[in-house]
């Protein structure tokens, strides 16, 4: 039987890996196969935290961060602050393949996607609006403010019921949420992607973790691969795709690598007084094992399918040490 695994982040990591893995059964390459899934979730005007929908920023702009990575070469590629596209995981790819350089931003990535023969799109939806239009009234227009900030008693109680993005597909609450695809192929290479709106009401020009390789993305063939989601600002603080690649390098399993990341995330938390940080990881090595991993009241699910299976899992939650 094939050998493949894919997991992604959050409820609607489903429909990264329903997407992902029919070409991974196919032997696919795994970054064709995450970058795949990545974009069907780009694609969904429902999720408002990834790709065409996703939540604008503080002047009502979208702008989309992304990074992918091949284990195997460890090329990789990044975009980031991208206005008007609505595929940057694919955009990023292009960066990698097309390019001597690693991370393009803002009008300078527009023009690449551009030369490239993306098409310029409005990525903002009527009902990504409402919702943003709706939140800026209570937020009486402090801009760049973090999820905890921007969240209601209505997206918890949505979130106590489903876990953060709602179930397969739905309706997302409104902090935040990224998809991260990691996948293995029938080669035994790995391969991943990170994309996001980012924290909705970012300042405009801000940057996340999430097309920062080592941050919220890294892949390596000879160790594993890992990817993050939560508050982008927490997560670069520690490096923490990297720090959880480098301690499987080390010999710890995926979910000693993600336990240990959420630890270190949680100390600096407690120490600058911002506790719970909201932080989640994901991890997966070169057999195919895989970890996950999130601070407390992240309440955090991922996706996974392999041959004959698909799940949703909840990730172990930690709190600060006492
Ligand atoms: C960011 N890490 O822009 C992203 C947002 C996110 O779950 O993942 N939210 O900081």
């Amino acid at each position: 039987m094939a050998n493949y695994i894919v997991v992604a982040t959050w409820p609607f990591g489903q429909i990264a890996v329903k997407a992902a893995a029919p070409l991974l059964q196919q032997g696919k390459p795994a970054l064709d196969a995450a970058i795949a899934g990545a974009q069907a979730v780009e694609d969904d005007p429902k999720v408002h935290t990834v790709g065409y929908g996703g939540l604008p920023n503080s002047i009502a702009t979208v702008q989309l961060d992304a990074c992918v990575m091949d284990g195997q070469t460890l090329a990789c590629g990044a975009v980031a602050a991208l206005e008007n596209i609505r595929h940057p995981a694919a955009l990023a790819r292009r960066v990698m393949e097309k390019t001597p350089h690693i991370l393009l931003v803002g009008e300078g990535a527009r023009l690449f996607a551009v030369q490239q023969g993306f098409p310029l799109e409005t990525v903002n939806t009527a009902e990504g609006m409402e919702l943003w239009e709706k939140r800026r009234l209570k937020l009486k227009g402090q801009p760049g403010v973090l999820p905890r900030a921007n969240r209601e008693s209505d997206d918890r109680k949505h979130e106590e019921k489903q876990g953060p993005g709602g179930g397969s597909g739905s309706e997302p609450p409104f902090g935040h949420d990224t998809v991260a695809v990691l996948a293995l192929d029938q080669k035994g290479n790995l391969g991943g992607v990170c994309t996001t709106s980012g924290l909705p009401f970012k300042l405009p020009g801000r940057v996340g973790d999430s097309p920062l390789i080592g941050h919220g993305l890294y892949v390596d063939n000879t160790a594993g691969a890992a990817g993050g989601t939560g508050v982008g600002e927490e997560i670069i603080r520690i490096g923490g795709s990297l720090t959880i690649v480098e301690a499987m390098r080390a010999g710890n399993s995926p979910q000693e690598a993600c336990e240990a990341a959420i630890r270190k995330v949680n100390a600096i938390a407690v120490r600058r007084g911002v506790h719970p940080a909201e932080v989640a990881f994901l991890a997966l090595d070169p057999k195919g094992r895989v970890g996950a991993a999130c601070t407390e009241k992240t309440n955090f699910t991922y996706a996974v399918a392999q041959p004959g299976k698909m799940e949703l899992l909840k990730a172990t939650e930690l709190g600060p040490e006492k």
